[in-house]
Formats: C-alpha cells, sequence, structure tokens
C-alpha cells in the first residue's frame, strides 16, 4: 500500500527503534540482564530507542521539534513542525516480557496532530494515521466498533499502582463502569489501548494522568477510525489536561457521563 514520504519515514524509523527494543526484550526474557537490575536495563532500552528515533526523524525533517519521553524538549529552527515521541509505551509490562508495548510517534504542525504511527515489535501490528486520510492497521483501514448497547461493550481502563494515581477516584470510576458493561480490561500501554479502539477491538477506553506523548498518536488514530476522544468532561482537550476517554460517538458521550457523574 502506498502511503505519503511523511508516514514512511515514521515507518521506517518506528521500525529500526522497534528491533532494538525487541532485541532489548530477548535480552530480558533470556536473563541476561546485568545485576544493576531489569529496572535499569530498561530505562537503557527505553533511551537507545529514543535516539534512534531521534536520529531517524531529524535526518528525515531536520528543523523539526521533538519531544520525547526520555530526553525532554529539544527546539528545532522550524518552530511549527514537533515530533511527540514516546520510545517504549507499556514499559512495565516491557520489564516482564509482556508483548503488549509499542513505540508511539506523532507530528505536531501548529496545534494540530497531522500523523501517528503505533509500532508493536512485539507482534509486529503496526498502526498508522494521517488527519484526513484514515487509520490502518497493517494496512487494514480501521473503524471503531459500532456497539450502541453499553452492556456489549467492553472498555479499556487504568488503575493506580504504587506510587501513582488517586485509587479512590478510579475506584469511583470502576465501580460505576464495570457494573454497566460487558468486561473492563487493564493493559497497561496507554497508545495501544488508545489504538485497540480505533481497530474496534475495544468499544472505549479512559486514563488519567497520561502525557502527550501516551496520546498524541493514539488520538489521531482514534479520529481518523471515526470515533471522539477528549478530556474527561467531553468537551476539553486530551492532550493538554492527560485525562482521556474515547470511542464511538455513542460510547464516549456515556463514558462521559459517567465519569463526570463519578467525579462528584
Ligand atoms: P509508560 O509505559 O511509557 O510509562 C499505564 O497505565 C500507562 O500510563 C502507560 O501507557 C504508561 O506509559 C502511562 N504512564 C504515564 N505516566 C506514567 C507514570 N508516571 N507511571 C506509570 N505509567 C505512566
Ligand atoms: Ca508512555
Amino acid at each position: 500500500m502506498l502511503h505519503s514520504a511523511l508516514i514512511n519515514v515514521m515507518v521506517k524509523a518506528a521500525r529500526r527503534a522497534g528491533r532494538s527494543l525487541k532485541h532489548d526484550l530477548n535480552e530480558i526474557e533470556h536473563l541476561q540482564v546485568s545485576l544493576k537490575g531489569p529496572a535499569n536495563f530498561v530505562s537503557l532500552a527505553d533511551k537507545r530507542a529514543e535516539e534512534i528515533l531521534h536520529a531517524d526523524l531529524a535526518k528525515a525533517r531536520p528543523g523539526y521539534g521533538f519531544v520525547g519521553e526520555e530526553g525532554g524538549a529539544r527546539e528545532g529552527t522550524d518552530k511549527s513542525h514537533t515530533w511527540i515521541v514516546d520510545p517504549l509505551d507499556g514499559t512495565t509490562n516491557f520489564l516482564h516480557g509482556i508483548p503488549q508495548f509499542a513505540i508511539s510517534i506523532a507530528l505536531q504542525r501548529e496545534d494540530t496532530i497531522i500523523a501517528g504511527v503505533i509500532y508493536n515489535p512485539g507482534n509486529d501490528e503496526l498502526y498508522i494515521a494521517e488527519r484526513g486520510k484514515g487509520a490502518f492497521l497493517n494496512d487494514q483501514r480501521l473503524r471503531v466498533a459500532g456497539r450502541r448497547k453499553l452492556d456489549e461493550c467492553v472498555i479499556a481502563c487504568a488503575m493506580p499502582h504504587i506510587g501513582r494515581g488517586d485509587l479512590e477516584l478510579s475506584r469511583r470510576e470502576m465501580t460505576a463502569i464495570q457494573s454497566k458493561v460487558a468486561g473492563l480490561r487493564r493493559f497497561g500501554a496507554a497508545a495501544l489501548d488508545l489504538a485497540f479502539v480505533a481497530a474496534g477491538r475495544f468499544d472505549g477506553f479512559w486514563e488519567r494522568n497520561l502525557q502527550p506523548w501516551d496520546i498524541a498518536a493514539g488520538q489521531i488514530m482514534v479520529r481518523e477510525a471515526g470515533g471522539s476522544v477528549s478530556g474527561i468532561n467531553g468537551k476539553d482537550d486530551a492532550l493538554s489536561t492527560g485525562h482521556v476517554v474515547c470511542g464511538n460517538e455513542f460510547v464516549h458521550g456515556e463514558l462521559v457521563k459517567i465519569l463526570r457523574a463519578a467525579e462528584g
């Protein structure tokens, strides 16, 4: 399938960084991890992947700014374009050898995300989206699920864990939602949760306290697959608030209602 030059640049970078992550995952699975500990090793894997992404993207599009989870923000001479990159989303899964992790790359032009690529090197699933041109998984056009009955929906969420999140609020939200849906899932990689909504696997997803690089590529993926994405109150912006809720228009609206009520 033919994609734009921009998407080709992003895909090439994602695949090269993916090879690096896959090599490092193999080391983790074979326990050839240094004595300093796996967490340290993973943080090196993360940094290596980000350096590959930065090198490839900067070579192909000199001057674009770059915001990555590991290296912070690097300003470019071209002030209207910025890459927003997570070299390893789903770090805890990666550390445990669970193949639900991904590289997430988005390109922002002025205030708008114009392209996104999410690549899971664990199972070679490649998601791409370009503004106005649709979303694809391994070259198959994506469409969000069409369900309009909440009791048939599978919804993804996050869970506060040690040192992170508001446990009480999360419990109120989960209690309110789990009693109304066919199933709740917590997979632990926000970029892939969004990609799964775009692919119609999940009917919806919400999570709080995310960073722009967790959301940017997944947001355009869901929108280009025909879905709705917003902050928790339904009107604000997921990227700037860091809180996200999405699904088809109906599911998105229902989740917003329930989450707002749970907020109290
Ligand atoms: P990460 O794997 O790149 O850290 C898990 O609920 C999701 O939240 C993952 O996508 C994870 O991204 C993201 N996340 C963002 N900030 C986080 C943090 N401080 N601690 C753990 N997960 C975080
Ligand atoms: Ca992340």
